[in-house]
């Protein structure tokens, strides 16, 4: 089958519409797409099987898989055809047993061609590539049936990856029209459509303040270094801050673990915040409902919400724990906690995209996220999709790649900030130090160079 016939197929059984639909979005489209029943038609199936094979047969790759659902049985013909092995991913994390998301056979390291139906705007494709990276397996290469998409193949290209296609929407309505299928009119309206959405409103980025604030005081400081001060004791609390806070832009506490906290420990602090020019954010990690949070945030022993400016939440309760931290309280913000760096941590891309989700929807409550990630790539694909301009704090940094006894992963100070930590959050790298000055000023030294020369590029 040749791809025009390709086509013509397509448009016999209605997988490719021309008229006006309504997108999911809200957006009104002049066609509409929809290759799930090509599977019950076996000559057709034939032909999309022969043009991709024809198609990939020269790509250098180890195993294929499709995306499903409409994909896969696509690509286990595929993968028959070419003597390659198929794998896929599970569409539900699996949370019991060996924990295995990817199906079939495969070795760590292995190149794996990705089989989809469709690309849209390419958002959504780097999820397919993230889980099977995080399971050791290389995606680079994408190939889809029909590209609908603007600028897809710049997309994807921008979160390092090569878009291949067998057919354009360009080339479906050409040839439409040659067979005097759709008039004149519809394709322009069609290309009418695809450039509007290619050409996004140019809207200034909002800052959240807190967001600007804590950014103006890197600049002025020239330090992208939080301190994670876990100690128990006042003592030993002021005594490092002694030694460390003029490296520092922001003090991270756990309040509640220092054991003879008392009414003198805030007002020390902020006295400390002030001569050394540091900004405080209290790592509550508040999870609980909108009630229960205001209460915890403002009342009890701690009244965190008097001096902490920054505070950690976990999106865990929905959005709505934000409108009870902060109702009624000005100049405080959060950093959600979209990744944690904890082995085995539940927090999968679903969640991480609610908690996107969320931000979204109160940019003025937000100010940041806490992520991680196992290299550099990892997290770049991350940051990249942060809904605005928030910043990326990250917790679980060493010299060293690592783990401690309880599950915490360290990355290195490089990793994170080229990946793209517009912070480092530090706590025993530092604080076990034989000389925790010193070794406060080298971290603050390499994470604001790797963060000078990220900028640059
Ligand atoms: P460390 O000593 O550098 O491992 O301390 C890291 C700090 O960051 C510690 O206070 C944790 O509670 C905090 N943290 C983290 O390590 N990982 C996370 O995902 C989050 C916070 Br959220």
């Amino acid at each position: 089958m040749t791809k025009e016939q390709f086509v013509l197929e397509l448009e016999k059984i209605g997988a490719i519409k021309f008229g006006s639909f309504t997108l999911k979005s809200g957006l009104v489209s002049p066609f509409y797409f929809d290759l799930r029943d090509m599977i019950s038609h076996p000559a057709i199936l034939e032909g999309v099987v022969d043009l991709l094979v024809e198609k990939i047969k020269d790509m250098d790759f180890d195993v294929i898989t499709g995306i499903p659902y409409t994909a896969l049985p696509i690509a286990s013909l595929v993968a028959a055809k070419l003597r390659k092995p198929l794998i896929y991913m599970r569409k539900e994390e699996k949370a019991y047993g060996t924990g295995n998301n990817v199906i079939g056979k495969f070795t760590k390291g292995a190149k794996c061609l990705v089989i989809d139906d469709l690309i849209t705007t390419g958002a959504s494709k780097n999820e397919t590539a993230e889980g099977y990276e995080k399971e050791g397996i290389i995606v680079k290469d994408f190939v889809v049936v029909i590209d609908r998409s603007a600028n897809g193949a710049e997309e994807l290209g921008r979160q390092g990856y090569k878009l291949h296609s067998l057919i354009s929407l360009e080339e479906i309505v050409n040839l439409l029209q040659v067979k005097d299928l759709i008039t004149y009119e519809k394709v322009q309206e069609v290309r009418e459509f695809t450039t509007s959405l290619s050409k996004p409103a140019k809207k200034e980025k909002y800052v959240n303040p807190l967001t600007q604030k804590l950014l103006d005081k890197m600049n002025e400081k020239k330090s992208n270094l939080v301190l994670s001060l876990d100690v128990t004791s006042q003592a030993e609390f002021f005594a490092m801050l002694d030694k460390v806070g003029e490296q520092i832009v922001m003090l991270k506490t756990h309040v509640d673990i220092i054991d003879d906290y008392d009414e003198n420990f805030v007002p020390k602090l902020q006295e400390y915040a002030k001569r050394q020019n540091f900004l405080i954010f209290e790592d509550r990690k508040f999870a609980d409902i909108g009630n229960t949070v205001r209460h915890q945030f403002r009342n009890g022993i701690y009244k965190i919400a008097d001096w902490a400016e920054y505070i950690t939440v976990h999106m865990v309760a929905g959005e709505l724990i934000l409108k009870g931290l902060f109702e009624g309280i000005e100049n405080r913000a959060a950093f959600v906690l979209a990744r944690m760096s904890s082995k085995g941590n539940l927090l999968n891309e679903t969640y991480t995209r609610k908690c996107f989700d969320a931000a979204k929807k109160n940019p003025q409550l937000v100010a940041g996220f806490i992520g991680h990630g196992n290299s550099v790539e990892d997290i770049k694909r991350f940051k990249a999709k942060f809904p605005g301009s928030e910043v990326l704090m990250m917790p679980g940094v060493k010299k060293e790649k690592g783990s401690d006894a309880m599950g915490q992963q360290y990355i290195t100070i490089e990793d994170a900030v080229v990946g793209g930590a517009d912070c480092i959050i530090v706590g025993r790298g530092i604080l076990k130090a034989e000389d925790p000055g010193a070794e406060a000023k080298l971290y603050r030294k390499r994470a604001w160079i790797a963060y000078q020369e990220r900028k640059l590029k």
